[in-house]
């Protein structure tokens, strides 16, 4: 039965087991209720006009049954749910520290070894992580079905949740609360890896991306930083305005800027717009997107640019 997702953590298997408990438990209570419900309405139904109800004052007996049996089912659910909980909520000590950050409409993680993902977060197979939350605007939550872990991201406080990846693979990670009009372009991956292949991207030998996109041409691996990396939350290609202006026709032209002043979008403009994105503001937006400086290399801005170029 696959009602639910794949289990990829140590935690899946607990979590439904409980979930699974209280769904049965019930289950049952709904049905025994129902078919007493029935019987009961049929067997003691009015027969006739004159018909008398019986004077019932009471039976310890079943009233002591329904009373205590219910009673420590309820605590039962508590108990299991609580120890399942707890673990949940206290990471071993030896467990891998991982920051995000979460704005509108992207997840940024910032790992022990200074590197830095957009959208993507790099974990190692049975090792456990502990993810450091918190939010540069509204609220955001954490959602990473197939871990069945879940922890909303607040401006202004910490909050954490831990895992243990056992597969090998890449999951869904959602944003699972409604955070804006982005929100359901706020997705991401959780990028599982063997020990082995974990080891070498942190030495930073494998170069992901440099790797898979080798031999693309500038503009096509622009197109790709653009979905991948997470603009296309904010940035339309085809003149639409979103969270941020939009990229079509945008090399070459007049933009304005805040402070009343004009500059031509050239290589120089674009390059430092998503360096330091607060350095020249375009008129009628608002200081949102964050600074790709040390996360976007030299070959991807130029690719980038490439991109835009082509957006006429
Ligand atoms: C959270 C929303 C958001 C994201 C994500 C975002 N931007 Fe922006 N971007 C903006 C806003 C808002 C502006 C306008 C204000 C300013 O200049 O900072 C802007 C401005 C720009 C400009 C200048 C555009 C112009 O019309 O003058 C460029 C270029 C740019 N962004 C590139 C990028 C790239 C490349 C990415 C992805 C790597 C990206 N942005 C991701 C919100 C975003
Ligand atoms: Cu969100």
């Amino acid at each position: 039965m696959n009602w639910l997702p794949e289990q990829a953590s140590d935690f899946a298997g607990r979590v439904d087991t409980v979930i699974w408990f209280v769904t049965i438990i019930s289950l049952i209570s709904f049905i025994l209720i129902t078919i007493g419900l029935v019987y009961f309405a049929i067997k003691y139904r009015r027969r006739s006009e004159n018909d008398e109800t019986p004077y019932i004052t009471g039976n310890l007996f079943l009233e002591m049954l329904w009373t205590v049996i219910p009673s420590i089912l309820v605590m039962v659910i508590f108990v299991y749910g609580f120890v399942v909980y707890r673990d949940m909520r206290t990471p071993p000590q030896d467990a891998l520290e991982v920051n995000v950050t979460g704005k509108q409409w992207l997840w940024q993680f910032q790992y022990q070894n200074g590197k830095s993902t957009i959208n993507e977060l790099y974990v190692q197979q049975d090792k456990p992580v502990k993810v450091v939350m918190r939010s540069d605007d509204v609220i955001h939550s954490f959602f990473v079905p197939a871990f069945r872990v879940k922890q909303d991201l607040i401006g202004g406080m910490y909050t954490y949740l831990w895992f243990t990846p056992t597969k090998v693979g890449i999951f869904d990670l959602y944003c699972a609360e409604y955070c804006g009009t982005g929100h359901s372009a706020m997705l991401g991956k959780v990028i599982v890896m063997s020990p082995e292949a974990y080891d070498r991207w942190e030495k930073g030998e494998e170069e992901e991306e440099g790797k898979a996109v080798a031999g693309l041409p500038p503009d096509q691996l622009g197109e790709k930083l653009y979905k991948e990396r997470g603009c296309n939350a904010c940035h339309s290609i085809d003149g639409s305005t979103l969270v941020g202006p939009t990229w079509k026709g945008l090399f070459g032209h007049e933009v304005s800027l805040t402070d009343g002043s004009t500059v031509t979008a050239d290589e120089n403009y674009i390059r430092q717009s998503i360096l330091e994105p607060q350095a020249k503001m375009v008129k009628g937006f608002g200081p949102v997107m964050p600074a790709f400086k040390g996360i976007l290399s030299d070959d991807d801005v130029a690719a980038i640019i490439a991109y835009i170029k082509t957006l006429k």
